[in-house]
């Protein structure tokens, strides 16, 4: 009886990388990618994965300090996720859900979800990303205050360094600039407000302080637009693309007390936080808000399968179903058996292991407490912890900080990637995500992992004459 969950494989076999990325650059372009630049390098080949570890083409064994994209929470190579998604392929690999049909998988699942949901959500809408998730969002929003006969109200309020997708909608409610900068968005009608970062924006405040000045914007914003214009505000528990940035305590339950006073509805996007990666099923829990909808997608799979929604409230709800008429919106895998199956597996999984309890109660306090001392290091001013999420800030001295032309991030990712961790570099943010599953022992081979890259990072400073 092999007392692991994970499958257990032969030695991963070597690739012919050159072959491979070859192939790659004649006929692949990837992601948020410099098409020309990867070219030249070529690209890295991961080819296996097991538990926390994954390998690449040449064999080496890397820690996914990110788990994948943030989504695969329970880890690779678990047999029964695949297990499900093969019965389910057997019995019934697609129906779809429009025509007044439905399929079983995808019934239980929206109730299993609702199970785990904060309690004045009950509904569920299906679609394939978060992207499209909260696409399905600014539609439902939309069609939410016509039915309440407030048409005018339109506008929803985001925040910069935000990231909610990279569709038309989902780019126009993120709010990187660079995105916007191509393809002329956002579209009219979402409008940014600043990000609760405060080691960038909050100097001379305390963090509690800081957190009510930031939340304080958004009441700016209201009054600007007017509060009769605005639909709802939508943000991120902890920013996760934007950086790991997690908002000082005193900040959501401002923003929700913002909310409820000018009757506008709160969008808790948790494609991230959702499903136990701050140690709590969604992170509105976690911080004390109460959302009218939430984005999710990622973890509610693992990423083993594309699947993405809306939870939705019992306000939105209510007008939803009870106005009747016909909500023109869908995808034709809304509701895919296949990932809806799959995704009932993964929540039975968390909730039998009590992998959400683990993460609060044992190891993100360890987490924390072994991330916070990489503190000492030299070329790091700040760390910050919270659930299996955690950021710090590189640069040369506490007071002072890198031009962010040396691109000090990726120098810091290269040394993480080659010596067997992956962290990701947002500015001179340094941030992982590691899979919910990682045990205190694997933290601790992580961190010392990270603390050697540093190490490196800070002689390779050195000889370049950046500090
Ligand atoms: N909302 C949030 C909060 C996200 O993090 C999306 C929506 C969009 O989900 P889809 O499934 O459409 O990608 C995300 C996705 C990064 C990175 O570099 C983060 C995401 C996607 C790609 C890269 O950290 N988050």
């Amino acid at each position: 009886m092999n007392p692991s969950p994970f499958l257990p494989g032969t030695e991963p076999a070597l690739y012919d990388t050159a072959a491979l990325q070859a192939l790659d650059s004649a006929h692949y372009l990837h992601p948020f990618t410099d098409f020309k630049s990867l070219s030249a390098t070529g690209s890295r080949f991961i080819v296996r994965g097991e538990g926390i570890y994954i390998w690449d083409s040449n064999g080496n064994k890397i820690i996914d300090g990110m788990s994948g994209l943030w989504n695969v929470n329970l880890g690779y190579r678990r047999v029964e996720l695949a297990d499900a998604a093969y019965r389910q392929m057997l019995e019934l690999p697609f129906y779809n859900s429009f025509f007044q049909t439905s399929n079983i998988p995808a019934a239980k699942l929206a109730a299993s979800i609702a199970g785990v949901a904060p309690d004045h959500m009950r509904r569920v809408f299906y679609c394939n990303s978060g992207s499209e998730a909260n696409d399905t969002i600014v539609r439902m929003v939309r069609r939410y205050w016509d039915l309440k006969n407030q048409p005018q109200r339109k506008t929803i309020i985001s925040r910069h360094n935000a990231y909610h997708g990279s569709t038309v909608a989902g780019a126009s409610l993120s709010g990187m600039s660079g995105m916007h900068a191509q393809g002329d968005l956002p579209i009219p009608g979402i409008v940014h407000i600043g990000q609760p970062y405060h080691f960038e924006n909050g100097a001379g405040m305390t963090p509690e302080a800081f957190g009510l000045h930031a939340a304080g914007w958004l009441e700016e914003k209201i009054l600007e637009l007017g509060p009769e214009k605005v639909a709802a505000f939508i943000g991120e528990p902890v920013q996760g693309a934007g950086g790991v940035i997690i908002p000082p305590s005193t900040y959501w339950p401002e923003i929700q007390r913002i909310c409820d006073h000018y009757g506008i509805l709160l969008i808790s996007d948790e494609v991230i936080c959702g499903f136990g990666r701050l140690g709590s099923w969604f992170g509105c829990q976690h911080f004390g808000t109460r959302p009218d909808l939430i984005a999710f997608a990622k973890g509610v799979t693992s990423g083993y399968f594309p699947l993405g929604g809306v939870i939705i409230g019992d306000r939105v709800a209510d007008v939803l179903i009870e106005s009747g008429g016909e909500f023109n919106h869908g995808f034709t895998y809304s509701g895919h058996p296949v990932g809806c199956a799959l995704a009932l597996e993964n929540i039975r999984i968390l909730q039998e292991e009590g992998v959400v309890d683990q993460v609060r109660t044992e190891t993100a306090p360890h987490l924390a407490r072994q991330f916070h001392k990489l503190a000492d290091h030299p070329i790091v001013a700040i760390t910050e912890a919270l659930g299996m999420v955690a950021g710090l800030v590189l640069a040369p001295s506490p007071q002072t900080r890198f031009d962010p032309a040396d691109e000090v991030g990726m120098i810091c990712r290269r040394h993480c990637f080659e010596n067997g961790v992956i962290m990701r570099a947002v500015g001179d943010r340094m941030i992982i995500a590691p899979p919910l599953v990682i045990s205190p022992q694997q933290i601790d081979e992580m961190i010392a992992l990270i603390r050697r890259c540093l190490d490196l990072t800070h002689v390779e400073l050195r000889a370049r004459g950046l500090i």
